[in-house]
């Protein structure tokens, strides 16, 4: 397989694809092969760059899921998607390795291959993409009781030593792309000053990846419950991809394309 390298001339769209029991009606531990198979395709559809096929649920408070259970999830889908480019959100080797066979080209590790000693080389030996990501603590407590002196110099100085580290392991600087971790181990003001100096993060010299969707600083910042955070989302799309970001993980596929394209269209000047 050819090794995949971030090449990036306007900003990606990544629809968040998730396929965990409790983001399907039924509430069940039955999930349905083919509307998550459908809603990839929707997105695709509706103009999304990269589909993100998640099966470990990564909210505030999760608990974690068996390789195996994931592995269930994950797979079946993964395979009838395969003409898409997908990314797999997932921090063990074993899935990401399973993910990368069955056609997956890139691997969104919101560890930064700290979870699993195994990662770095299944991404080095399958040329595979992958995203780093930032965050404080694990899912379980990460939002007890965040601390930062400067949350901005830490987030980058870690996302520094993170891409040192794979890039001493033998992934290519290009393969590489980075998240400040929007939500994970960061109170409300912190996720405020991570984008308003999203710049900052521009020197890492990769693709700098921002995952706000729906998340709860957007709902804190408006006081609206998750059904309501659109607008508040796609504010935060503009915002992000005007100070830097070249890629957005959403839930919104067709409105953050929009707001991408118009985006596009307005910075022309001839
Ligand atoms: C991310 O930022 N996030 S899973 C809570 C929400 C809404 C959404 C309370 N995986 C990221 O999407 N991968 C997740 O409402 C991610 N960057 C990367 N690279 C959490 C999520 C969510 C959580």
């Amino acid at each position: 397989m050819e090794t995949f390298h971030w090449k990036i001339d306007r900003p990606l769209v990544m629809g968040i694809l998730n396929v965990t029991p409790d983001s399907f009606s039924d509430g069940g531990q039955h999930f349905d092969v083919a509307s998550a198979v459908a809603r990839a395709r929707q997105m695709a559809s509706e103009g999304a760059d990269i589909i993100d096929i998640g099966g470990e649920s990564t909210r505030p408070g999760a608990l974690a899921v068996n390789v195996d259970e994931e592995i269930r999830r994950v797979i079946p889908v993964l395979e009838q998607i395969s003409d898409l480019l997908v990314s797999v959100d997932t921090t063990k080797a074993i899935v990401a390795e399973r993910a990368l066979t069955a056609g997956a080209r890139i691997v969104n590790d919101i560890s930064a291959f700290q979870s699993d000693a195994g990662m770095l080389p299944v991404v080095r030996n399958f040329g595979a993409g992958v995203v780093l990501m930032h965050r404080q603590g694990t899912p379980t407590t990460m939002q007890d009781n965040p601390r930062y002196a400067d949350v901005v110099q830490e987030v980058r100085e870690f996302l520094a030593e993170r891409i040192t580290t794979a890039v001493t392991g033998g992934v290519k600087k290009s393969q590489i792309a980075v998240d400040p971790g929007i939500g994970f181990g960061k109170s409300v003001e912190h996720n405020r000053q991570l984008l308003a100096r999203l710049e900052q993060f521009a020197a890492l010299g990769c693709p700098i990846l921002v995952g706000a969707s729906r998340k709860s600083f957007i709902g804190q910042l408006l006081n609206r419950p998750a059904a309501e955070r659109l607008s508040g989302s796609l504010a935060t799309a503009a915002w992000a991809v005007l100070h830097g970001a070249k890629i957005l993980r959403v839930h919104d596929v067709a409105e953050t394309v929009d707001v991408v394209r118009l985006l596009a269209t307005l910075r022309k000047v001839d």
